[in-house]
């Protein structure tokens, strides 16, 4: 077996969270990540047949059975991630039949995933209906995107074309548009299905006076998914009250969708 502390699926989960701990969007223990491993990348580092605890899951994952994720844990701050994963996260594999969890590796000092666990694991089925090489959620609290939600209308349309016309590189990056939620208790299956039923076709989901969900194939897509949403909430804050001289017009973004080959949501634009 090869040292698992030098894996580079752990490795890329130790930089994330701490690249995000320094951008503070994940004070104390907010936010998590679940990475789904492949049993290739995974297999040299790690006995797959050694399960170390089992927990319940309260509802039905069946579609992910067998798979495998790296998350980060329950209560646990993303700053310390990185000098200690092995109390900080876990390697867990969906059980057959997909209500509970086979504890594989980690967790280490008796904790748990996170407690967000259901709507990353409901994230990932919608996901991967939609993109078999999807691989990572990722949540954080970033303060640009939670400000907007307390002064901006919470309608999806709405909201991303807002988004859009903030920065150019927004409609290029996410021409799917992004998914707003209200205010709903956090660390449940109904906020995680509710997050699914928004990504089923996108790949962000706003939570309201709570933080953001990316999802994407790779860590860099998750990530750049809720840097460009934060740095577009960012310049909208700027702006503030001041009135817009100039902005990107709807016939502009649809020029700009097409030389980048891209089709922006339907409906959100008027020709
Ligand atoms: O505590 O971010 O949403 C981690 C969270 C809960
Ligand atoms: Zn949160």
């Amino acid at each position: 077996m090869y040292n698992i502390y030098e894996a580079p699926f752990l490795r890329e989960l130790c930089d994330t969270t701490a690249n995000m701990y320094r951008l503070g969007w994940d004070e104390r223990n907010g936010g998590n990540i679940s990475y789904r491993l492949k049993q290739e990348e995974v297999a040299p580092y790690l006995d797959l047949s050694r399960v170390l605890r089992t927990l319940p899951l309260d509802f039905d994952a069946g579609e992910l059975a067998g798979e495998l994720f790296l998350v980060t844990g329950t209560t646990k701050y993303f700053k310390n991630v990185a000098k200690c994963p092995q109390n900080n996260t876990g390697i867990l594999r969906v059980a057959e039949g997909g209500h509970t969890v086979e504890i594989l590796w980690g967790y280490e000092d008796g904790s748990r995933p996170t407690s967000e666990l259901p709507t990353h694991l409901m994230n990932h089925i919608v996901r991967l209906r939609a993109d078999p090489d999807h691989r990572v959620v990722l949540h954080c609290h970033p303060a640009n995107t939670v400000a907007m939600t307390f002064v901006h209308e919470l309608d999806d349309r709405a909201f991303t074309l807002t988004l859009w016309r903030m920065m150019t590189e927004c409609l290029v990056v996410f021409p799917e548009g992004v998914g707003v939620l209200p205010w709903m208790v956090c660390g449940n299956t109904e906020i995680g299905a509710a997050s699914a039923e928004k990504l089923r076709d996108r790949r962000v989901v706003i939570w309201a006076a709570h933080g953001i969900f990316g999802a994407g194939r790779d860590m860099d897509e998750a990530f750049g998914l809720v840097e460009t949403v934060e740095k577009a909430a960012e310049i909208y804050n700027l702006i503030g009250t001041r009135p817009i001289l100039q902005s990107i017009t709807d016939a502009e973004l649809l020029r700009l969708a097409d030389a980048f080959h891209l089709v922006p949501r339907a409906g959100y634009l008027q020709a």
